[in-house]
């Protein structure tokens, strides 16, 4: 690892921890016990064994704090989220407890289209209001990337407003946002009978317009019985693929439409949900380099019985990631590390896998490479956990285990190391 000494002081450095770097070194978490983490401008500077630390650790900083053993790991990702929007959809849960799937209410009008309808409602501030406590319980659980989905806008201005509000809910919270146009998300009622019509609008009109504002990392759509067909999503990949913009996509969430295979044809960062996908289509991701994003609060909140093929993932080495999702209607779910945990209970992830799923191959489905280990030239995101082991962050129901939240080196939730 490189450890040179750097000629300036470090801004920080904490002793007597535990790394789980998530580094593959063949040690379960890419654990080094005994250890001590530095950084500088944002940036890990030294990740590794105390015993080889480039000098005394106050020569190193000015900073220098003891974790008293406690366990760091890379600051968590959630590389799918939908919590920009306006109202909330408790009426639907109740409606489906009483029997109604998600597809009938969808039907009926509901789901989808009610939360457009109140986030068409809001200015920037009200919706930056709404969205800030969402983020916040992420944040304060431990995470210090997100990925934000528009969606809820369906026309123009509004899919901005909610990609505008997107990056200063980051802004806000002093963490990384990466936004993703989900314009193929739901037919806006101005568009009632003429899908066709829209998916044109959205290509000619909307994407082209989105990539000019520089508001969008990403395009996604959501290729389902009740949303876009295969052959729909296929035009909005070309275009945004046109534009330059990488495309991820919900896939076989409900049905198999061959929506992963779908994503990993156009070179995919991710196929998500997947519940669906046939052996197939995890042999065309693991060809494409696609990540699969698991989902579990969906699964969950839709009581959904049809589990993602994992064994199959395992088996062509696709990378496994884990998100929240967090969305009004399928899953209101305001904790990863909680998706953390229900991917291994009902998904059966190992709580290894798991925590790979919300930091390194989370990062890598959306695209990045700066982030999700600890190693030295990284960004200086990183948790420290009340926790006995890595692995107690699955096994653990809920609770707040994240003691100390840190982005590019700066505490963005919990106490001060010192505390
Ligand atoms: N799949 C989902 O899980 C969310 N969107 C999607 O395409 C659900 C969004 C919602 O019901 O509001
Ligand atoms: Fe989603």
């Amino acid at each position: 690892m490189d450890t040179k000494p750097t000629t300036s002081l470090w801004d920080g450095l904490l002793i007597d921890c535990r790394l789980a770097t998530m580094n593959d070194t063949g040690v379960a978490f890419g654990a080094i016990h005994d250890a001590a983490i530095g950084w500088k401008d944002g940036r890990i500077v030294f990740a590794d064994a105390m015993r080889t630390l480039p000098g005394k650790p106050d020569q190193l900083s000015a900073q220098v704090e003891s974790a008293a053993g406690a366990w760091i790991t890379p600051g968590l990702i959630d590389c799918h989220t939908h919590l920009v929007f306006g109202g909330n959809r408790a009426n639907e849960f109740d409606q489906r407890l009483n029997g109604a799937s998600y597809e009938d209410i969808a039907r009926a009008g509901g789901g989808i289209a009610s939360t457009v309808t109140a986030t068409r409602a809001l200015d920037d501030a009200s919706l930056l209001a709404e969205s800030l406590p969402r983020a916040r319980a992420l944040v304060e659980g431990g995470v210090t990337s997100i990925e934000i989905k528009s969606g809820y806008g369906l026309d123009l201005d509004n899919e901005i407003k909610m990609l505008r509000v997107a990056r200063k809910v980051g802004m806000q919270l002093g963490i990384d946002v990466r936004t993703t146009f989900l314009g193929a998300h739901a037919l806006p009622p101005e568009f009632r009978g003429r899908q066709d019509d829209y998916v044109a609008h959205i290509c000619e009109v909307m994407l082209p317009e989105i990539a000019r504002s520089g508001l969008a990392d990403a395009v996604d759509a959501f290729c389902e019985k009740i949303a876009f067909t295969p052959d729909q999503t296929r035009q909005v990949f070309s275009r945004a693929r046109a534009l330059g913009l990488p495309v991820k996509l919900h896939a076989d969430q409900l049905s198999d439409l061959g929506g992963a295979a779908l994503s990993a044809e156009f070179g995919g960062l991710s196929a998500d949900h997947i519940e669906h996908t046939s052996e197939d289509g995890v042999r065309a991701m693991a060809k494409a380099g696609t990540v699969a994003v698991l989902l579990p609060g969906a699964f969950y909140a839709l009581r959904d019985t049809t589990l993602p093929p994992i064994a199959a993932l395992r088996e062509h080495a696709v990378p496994m990631a884990v998100a929240t999702d967090l969305n009004p209607g399928t899953s209101p779910l305001l904790s990863l590390r909680l998706a953390m945990n229900m991917a291994c209970t009902q998904f059966r992830l190992t709580p290894e896998e798991a925590l790979r799923g919300a930091t390194t191959h989370a990062a890598r489905a959306l695209g990045l490479h700066d982030r999700g280990r600890l190693a030295a030239g990284l960004r200086a995101d990183f948790t420290i956990w009340n926790a006995a082991s890595p692995a107690d962050l699955c096994y653990w129901i809920g609770g707040s285990l994240a003691r100390s939240v840190v982005a590019e080196g700066r505490l963005v939730a919990g106490r001060e190391f010192a505390q």
